[in-house]
């Protein structure tokens, strides 16, 4: 059967969507008889999901043929539906082939030269009106590291402007500022390994089925292997992943907090908490600063099942069955993305199931541990690791700390004291600086604001003498927006490093050439650092260049990847940091003696990314979300993904295959909620928010509990986050895209 057809048929979404799984066969061929015709095979890793699954790709007379998934990578040969598609990538229909600038309302197609030169006029001009404060970069998890890097540094070093941010703000913010709060360093300190190991997967927020099928397979593997595993699901809609779950808990959207600290409760309660671990490992801090276990019962016995339960909208005794499940099983992994994330209280959130896993030593054996999912291919090693956030510096380092700032000066060959000392705008602000002008010239690479921001219709506007650049692969909605448009290389037309949540950084190999005149991000940056007067500090120019540089740099910290030669990384499947030396094989589980070179011997354990060596447990008070039902707006929306498109779909909408077997963009509505509000799927309804307005179509479905209303933003005819509310975590200022009032009627 045509690859096409086979999806047409709807089979793959009953088994699972694994029509890339070893069982289904995973090879796809873009070209009749193309597996066969193949002359040479070439290892990569997929451009979508923060899973990074491993590819072999097939290439015959200088183009690709086939595609599939790596036997020997970490996701055993497996891929799912998006990745499958990887092989139209170089077909894809649209590509933008050359610059265009804005002349009189209309971009016009321009050379380079003309381009790059009013971009870096651009710059200049807004350097001197402004002074750096005026100029942003606004990055993406979806740049290769070499990219991220070089921005960072020709912004943060070179014009001495911590604006640098990126879609990673939206995303994983909540995530890293929890992992340092409560270890002191930045990302997971588990593997994927752990998913084959754990005896109770704890999600909350995720729903994997949709956003990293290969991982969920992996869980289901293990579910299969020992019927004993137990899976825990808390969504307030019954998703693809909760159909699998032991326990599903259907909480209001904004109430985790309630949950996690009632579970809390009744773990002390019941002394289910390993206290041996938690006083040889932990320390507790409440607001105030460090406090006792005492105080800590105390903090926790407010948190009764029954009063969490009327807040959540859910029965009390599946808190308990939680509870039991997570502390009493003998491995416990939690997985969650951006149902945690994106919310006020997402740093919040984060600490607390970290506590969770320290307070019941559910951590630092195989198959127990907290683990994030990330959301972008490179959000963890592109953006995070190299400290491409208007607050962060590479490698752990933070703009605000002194000392930090001094350490990178030095790492970069800077004077001392060269470094803004000010951290730059965060993503909202860096948008609203560009409404009121106080941004005069700004670069966006590699993602679409213009689609994906939160409460679209006042952060896609901009002020008058507001320079747009724009360097993507295809018309979107903000290159709608630009003054300039520059066109980018797409995947294996351009060469870089990848690094996905486990720590693990992959190479991906340059093996076709891009469209027309379209070029590398980095070649865009190195090029831009010339023009304006920055080839002194940019002098890396090639992507294995720049990866010596920052390798180099990593050496005396506790990212420690220096063994990771580029040579190394052309040859193995990737690596796990800390790698220290040439022949060190990288690291699965952090902190854990035996497999992290930097834990102190003897200790087992070690948190070392703290000065006493001990993890935090925070004590979070949990607050209800700023947007509740009300009268006027009865309803909760909340947004997310659906398997067959990735964001914004300027890719995978692009590709009939998936675009065939996409539902259109509408709400998700409760058969009881339709009934009442007399609609059916079909209709028209409009959906209006404190913030905007926009009218879609209905699919009712019994997917979301009563109450709530689901919408994916793939769809840029469906502008949902017109609707979207744009209020903050106040640590970690990542939007809460998951809880909107609204009020719904039939259009
Ligand atoms: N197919 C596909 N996969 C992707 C992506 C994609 O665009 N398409 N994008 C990638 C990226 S960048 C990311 S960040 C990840 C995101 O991965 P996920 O976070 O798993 O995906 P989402 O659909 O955004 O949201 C997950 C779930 O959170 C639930 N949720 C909403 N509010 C709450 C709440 O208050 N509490 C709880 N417990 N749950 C809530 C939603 O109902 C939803 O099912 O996916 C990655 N993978
Ligand atoms: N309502 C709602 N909104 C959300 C979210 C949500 O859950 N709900 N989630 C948020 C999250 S977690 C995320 S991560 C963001 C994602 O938001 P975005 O990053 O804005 O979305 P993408 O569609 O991934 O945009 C990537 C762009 O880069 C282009 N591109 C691809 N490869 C390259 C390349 O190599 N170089 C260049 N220059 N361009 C390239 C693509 O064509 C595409 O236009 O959305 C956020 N917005
Ligand atoms: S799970 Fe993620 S990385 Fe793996 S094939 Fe699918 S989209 Fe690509
Ligand atoms: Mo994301």
């Amino acid at each position: 059967m045509e690859r096409r057809d086979f999806l047409k048929t709807g089979f793959w979404s009953s088994i699972g969507l694994y029509l890339a799984s070893r069982q289904v066969g995973c090879a796809f061929e873009t070209e009749p008889d193309g597996l066969a015709r193949a002359q040479s095979w070439h290892k990569s890793v997929c451009r979508f999901c923060g899973t990074g699954c491993g590819v072999v790709v097939g290439m015959r007379d200088g183009k690709i043929v086939a595609v599939r998934g790596d036997e020997l990578a970490h996701n055993k040969g497996m891929m799912c539906v998006k990745g499958t598609m990887l092989a139209e990538l170089p077909k894809l229909e649209g590509r933008l082939l050359y610059p265009m600038i804005r002349k009189d309302g209309r971009l016009q197609r321009a050379t380079w030269d003309e381009a790059m030169t009013l971009v870096a006029d651009k710059f200049r001009e807004t350097l001197d009106r402004l002074g750096p404060s005026g100029i942003a970069f606004y990055g993406s998890g979806q740049l290769y590291t070499q990219e991220s890097y070089t921005a960072n540094k020709l912004f943060k070093a070179g014009l001495k402007s911590n604006n640098v941010d990126g879609n990673p703000r939206l995303c994983m913010a909540s995530a890293a500022f929890g992992y340092v709060q409560s270890f002191g360093k930045d990302e997971p300190p588990g593997c994927y390994e752990d998913l084959d190991h754990a005896a109770c997967f704890f999600i909350i927020g995720a729903n994997p089925y949709e956003a990293h099928p290969v991982l969920f397979e992996r869980m289901r593997l293990r579910q299969k292997a020992d019927p004993s595993v137990k899976m825990i699901v808390v969504d307030p809609r019954r998703t693809r992943t909760a159909e699998y779950a032991d326990l599903h808990l259907p909480v209001l959207p904004g109430t985790d907090l309630m949950l996690l600290n009632s579970m809390a409760h009744v773990i002390l309660r019941d002394n289910l908490a390993d206290l041996e671990f938690l006083n040889v490992h932990c320390t507790i801090q409440d607001a105030a600063g460090p406090t006792t276990l005492d105080k800590m019962r105390a903090f926790y016995r407010e948190y009764t099942p029954e009063r969490a339960a009327r807040e959540m909208g859910i029965s009390a005794n599946l808190i308990e069955t939680a509870a039991y499940l997570f502390a009493t099983s003998p491995a416990t992994m939690s997985l969650w993305t951006m149902g945690i994330n994106q919310r006020v209280q997402g740093v919040f959130l984060n600490n607390t199931i970290i506590t969770l896993h320290l307070m019941t030593g559910q951590i630092g054996r195989p198959g127990a541990t907290p683990f994030s999912l990330t959301g972008q291919g490179n959000a963890c090693g592109g953006v995070r690791d190299t400290g491409s956030l208007s607050h962060a510096l590479p490698l752990g380092h933070q703009v605000a700390n002194p000392e930090h700032r001094h350490t990178v000066e030095r790492l970069w060959g800077l004077p001392p004291d060269t470094l803004n000392p000010e951290p730059g705008l965060h993503t909202v602000d860096l948008f609203k600086a560009m409404k009121d002008g106080r941004i005069g010239a700004a670069l966006i690479m590699c993602t679409n604001p213009g689609q994906t921001l939160p409460n679209l219709d006042v952060y896609r506007r901009r002020a008058e003498g507001c320079f747009l650049v724009v360097a993507d692969a295809v018309e979107t909605r903000t290159t709608e927006l630009a003054d300039v448009v520059l066109p980018a290389a797409l995947w294996l037309e351009k060469e870089g490093v990848y690094g996905q949540a486990e720590r693990r950084y992959q190479l991906l190999q340059k093996l076709i050439d891009p469209p027309g005149e379209a070029r590398s991000d980095l070649d865009i940056l190195v090029d831009l650092a010339k023009r304006l007067g920055q080839d002194s500090l940019i002098t890396a120019h090639d992507p294995e260049a720049v990866w010596d540089e920052w390798r180099q740099m990593s050496v005396s910290t506790k990212y420690n990847f220096s063994g990771m030669t580029y040579d190394r990384l052309k040859r193995e499947r990737g690596l796990q940091w800390p790698c220290p030396t040439v022949d060190h094989p990288g690291t699965r589980r952090r902190y854990v003696e035996g497999d992290d070179p930097l834990v102190t011997p003897g200790s087992k354990i070690d948190f070392y990314g703290k000065p006493d060596h001990k993890a935090v447990i925070f004590l979070r008070p949990y607050e209800p979300s700023p947007e509740r039902p009300s009268e006027t707006y009865p309803f909760l929306l909340t947004t997310g993904r659906v398997i067959q498109q990735w964001h914004t779909g300027t890719i995978t909408n692009r590709i009939p295959a998936l675009r065939d077997v996409t539902p259109p963009a509408s709400l998700e509505i409760n058969p009881e909620d339709a009934h009442r509000l007399g609609v059916t799927s079909g209709d028209a309804v409009t959906v209006a928010s404190r913030f905007g307005t926009i009218t879609l179509t209905v699919a009712v479905s019994p997917v979301p509990r009563t109450g709530v209303v689901f919408a994916s933003f793939y769809d840029a005819d469906v502008l949902i986050n017109r609707v979207v509310a744009d209020y903050l975590d106040p640590i970690s200022k990542q939007p809460d895209y998951k809880t909107t009032a609204v009020h719904i009627r039939k259009a």
